[in-house]
């Protein structure tokens, strides 16, 4: 690190600087000081609003000091780096995090009080962070957070959307799509005009042979963008720590916009060039689960790809180390295919631009990747049309071809003349037109390939990629189960609990080794421990039905089972069955006279979730939901009984409002198709009960909270195949309830019957793919089980209390820290106190 000032002035600075506000006047001086110069504002005229942008000017400054300082350090270590490369990161809120990261909640709380604000009130001013779908996105959230709070050096790479998810509003029960502008004013992102990398798309390579009889292939001509850096600090909990994600943002490579054309006359398409750069970084893709083959989606992956590994290579350079040390330095994870093309890329760059042999360069990449698989769902896998690769990275196709050649050959020698396994694991599908196959490049391209739960990662390996086990041999297919940062989910979101457990386990240090939830289980039968465990969940249940009202009108009784289903809309993960439960529990309630209803246990269903919006059958979804709340709460004879809730906009900021108020959550997928899951685990944590089927880490969640403690059903993951050819092949007939069902919708109950036959005759016509009508009798039979538990409830308190004790094993720490040992081979860096 070069310095500008001399050593000894610089020490005596750094001993000046502190990372915290000395006390709440301190804190005050600050947001004044913002509110007044940065924002230019009287103090007089300061809203909630300004007080949110002063605040977070405030804890900012004091990020960035840990930030540089964690950079200077980690620079100086020149140990290993770890890369995690994905197309989403769906962050949610900022403030709240750097505040209790840093520690010093309470310090702005109290100063903010003084000024005349409700802390609260600031922190919901911020806009959700939201470049990312689900499950995928959010779980690279938590990555970074436990990457920085374990001290790991590690760098997040991603695209600057300058539109992230959409907002969803619900209008006469449609989801309507509003875009998600959310860059407006942003204090936690800082562009580096000054990091900036030219990418190159389309054109055409020339091959010509050197002195030594090597083949030198240039890709030359056809457009170039530039790549700009836009810097995120992530703040670890309780550590000086501070790490960077870096989002990448296009703009045209000729400046503003070109003014060769403007100059001659060529206004139009000056500003053409400018919009078609700028486009590249414009909109986050809204579908999760699901890959359209766009070009621009291309464009958007290669563009990231390239600026991330041109960044990465220029570090390693700096080191003067030789290219073979290149694996010792840096760990690139691929968070699923998205990121798959840096494997080709940094070929590229190892054999045409630094002139390595196509061995040596290969080793280095292969020992580099590391690949994460997300799904087992066919639609999902991505891939390529071969003419549109050919098109807009003509030298990635033929080096695709290369990497694809070499690896056959190697089968071919395993696995001698037989043709079907070639034709099975080839990179190229010989379809027409013909497809690369990205999750078969990455396998290639990596030295470990992993699931997210013990049952996806047993399935990738028989199922989707059974041939590469063969191939490979069974080492290079491991399992990390995932896991959630407890900072946000518990603390953050359940600021009440996680004090009632600190207060038990003896500090909080349970937020940064999870296992010591262990401990309050000693108070399970402690009377006023239990007491205030059932006060904080009915608390929060209250500030959600505030919402509820607020947001759609409808009164819901706190008391009520609050039983919740909050994810993106899809057929795979059911909401269609849980919507067709929430009828036949409407039409049992109908048919009892007054005084059996009494005998019922009140519930209010909620549910919430975004369809992608060119999903169909995910639209009908929400607009039935939408159709059976506006019957059901209306309804005289069901009172309090039952009440259906659609909450729009379901995002992080909402979820930690939600989680922390639920009794019951669904996670009712059918059985094969979740790869994990993550909201389960934030459920459980919060003290919430799960209805759920054999899938992802409700297996692992059922092994350590006891069997006891969770509401199983339905049929499991080796039968589903059976069952699907039966359905087409065999006797099918649709269970009677769910038939009872049908017939409720058909006859006009909750409006236009037409507007829901898709959903219907998905089950009765169209082989009922995801075992809705198999799954419905145990489904309902085991709701029924969950009335009868939660009616007792001391019982209910006892599971509850033992669940959050037991759930240890699913924090993003011991996950991250499975991959830091298994995969990236890399350690903590020691914080030495400054
Ligand atoms: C987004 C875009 C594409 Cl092209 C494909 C998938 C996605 C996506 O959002 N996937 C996703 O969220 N997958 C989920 O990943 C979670 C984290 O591993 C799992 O818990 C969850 O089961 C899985 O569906």
């Amino acid at each position: 690190v070069e310095a500008s000032i001399p050593e000894p002035q610089r020490k005596a600075w750094l001993a000046h600087q502190t990372s915290g506000f000395k006390d709440k006047d301190g804190f005050e001086t600050e947001v004044v000081r913002h509110v007044e110069t940065t924002l230019a504002r009287s103090m007089y005229n300061c809203d909630e609003q300004a007080a949110y942008s002063a605040c977070s000017l405030a804890f900012r400054d004091r990020l960035i000091l840990e930030w540089n300082r964690t950079q200077q350090r980690q620079t100086f270590a020149d140990s290993k780096r770890v890369y995690y490369l994905s197309l989403e990161f769906l962050m949610g809120r900022a403030l709240d995090n750097a505040m209790l990261n840093i520690g010093q909640k309470d310090v702005a709380k109290a100063g903010l009080a003084e000024l005349g604000f409700r802390i609260e009130d600031v922190i919901e001013q911020e806009h959700d962070a939201a470049l990312g779908n689900g499950g995928l996105g959010r779980l690279a959230a938590c990555f970074l957070d436990s990457l920085a709070s374990l001290n790991y050096s590690a760098w997040g790479y991603g695209l600057r959307y300058r539109y992230g998810i959409f907002k969803q509003e619900i209008i006469d029960g449609y989801q309507v799509e509003v875009p998600d502008y959310w860059l407006d004013f942003n204090p936690w992102e800082f562009p580096r005009h000054d990091v900036t990398v030219d990418i190159q798309f389309y054109g055409h390579v020339t091959k010509r042979t050197d002195d030594n009889g090597k083949t030198i292939a240039t890709w030359e001509g056809g457009e170039i963008v530039k790549a700009v850096a836009y810097d995120v600090p992530i703040p670890g909990y309780a550590t000086p720590s501070t790490n960077n994600l870096r989002l990448w943002s296009s703009k045209a490579a000729s400046g503003e916009f070109d003014f060769q054309k403007f100059n001659s006359g060529d206004y139009e398409n000056s500003v053409a060039d400018q919009q078609r750069a700028e486009t590249i970084s414009a909109v986050l893709y809204p579908n999760d689960n699901l890959d359209r083959g766009k070009e621009l989606r291309l464009k958007q992956q290669y563009f990231w790809v390239a600026a991330s590994l041109y960044d990465i290579v220029r570090r390693f350079k700096k080191s003067r180390r030789p290219w073979k040390e290149f694996p010792d330095q840096v760990a690139i994870q691929l968070n699923d295919t998205h990121p798959t093309l840096a494997v080709v890329e940094l070929q590229r760059i190892l054999v045409d631009l630094e002139g390595l042999d196509w061995e040596e360069a290969w080793n280095i990449v292969t020992n580099t990747f590391g690949y994460t698989n997300h799904t087992v769902l066919p639609e999902a896998l991505e891939k390529w049309s071969v003419p549109l690769f050919q098109h807009l990275l003509p030298r990635h196709l033929q080096l695709i071809y290369d990497i694809n050649l070499f690896f056959l050959q190697s089968v071919e020698r395993k696995f001698p003349k037989d043709r079907e396994m070639l034709a099975r694991v080839s990179i190229i599908e010989e379809s027409q037109p013909k497809m690369v196959r990205m999750a078969h490049l990455a396998i290639v391209g990596s030295h470990k390939v992993n699931g997210v739960a013990e049952l996806h990662s047993d399935l990738i390996k028989t199922t989707i990629f059974k041939d590469f086990v063969e191939v490979f041999g069974p080492d290079k297919f491991t399992n990390v189960t995932n896991g959630i940062t407890p900072r946000r989910w518990l603390h953050q979101a359940n600021p009440r609990l996680s004090e009632l457990i600190s207060s038990k386990t003896g500090s909080q240090n349970f937020l940064k080794d999870l296992t010591e939830l262990a401990k309050i289980e000693h108070y399970k039968d402690d009377k006023a421990f239990r007491k205030e465990w059932a006060e904080i969940k009915y608390a929060n249940k209250v500030r959600l039905a505030k919402h509820i009202k607020k947001t759609t009108g409808v009164d819901v009784n706190p008391s009520a089972l609050f039983d919740v289903q909050v994810k993106r809309i899809h057929e795979y993960k059911r909401q269609q069955m849980n919507i067709f439960g929430v009828i036949h529990r409407y039409l049992t309630l109908k048919s009892l006279s007054p005084e059996e209803r009494k005998k019922f246990q009140p519930r209010v269903s909620i549910f919430g979730g975004k369809a992608a919006p060119g999903y169909w059958m995910a639209k009908q979804i929400i607009h039935l939901i939408n159709a059976v709340g506006a019957v059901v709460n209306n309804d005289k004879d069901i009172g309090d009984l039952l009440k259906v809730i659609f909450l729009e906009d379901y995002n992080v900021s909402k979820a930690e409002m939600i989680i922390p108020a639920s009794d019951l959550s669904e996670h009712i997928s059918t059985a094969g198709t979740e790869a994990s899951g993550t909201s389960n685990m934030k459920f459980v944590l919060n003290g919430g009960l799960i209805i759920g089927t054999c899938d992802g880490a409700n297996i692992e969640i059922t092994r350590e909270i006891g069997e006891q403690n969770i509401f199983l059903f339905g049929n499991l993951a080796e039968d589903v195949e059976d069952i699907r050819h039966n359905h087409t092949y065999g006797s099918y007939t649709v269970d009677p309830d769910l038939v009872k069902v049908f017939e409720a919708i058909e006859k006009g109950t909750f409006g236009e019957p037409n507007d829901f036959m898709g959903m219907i005759s998905a089950v009765r016509d169209h082989g009922d793919f995801y075992l809705v009508s198999d799954d419905f009798h145990s489904y309902i039979e085991t709701q029924e089980l969950v009335d009868k538990a939660y009616r007792d409830q001391e019982g209910w308190i006892t599971k509850s209390i033992e669940s959050v004790a037991r759930m240890g094993f699913f924090s993003s720490d011991r996950c991250i820290n499975e991959y830091a040992e298994g995969i990236w081979n890399i350690e903590p860096l020691a914080v030495k106190d400054q």
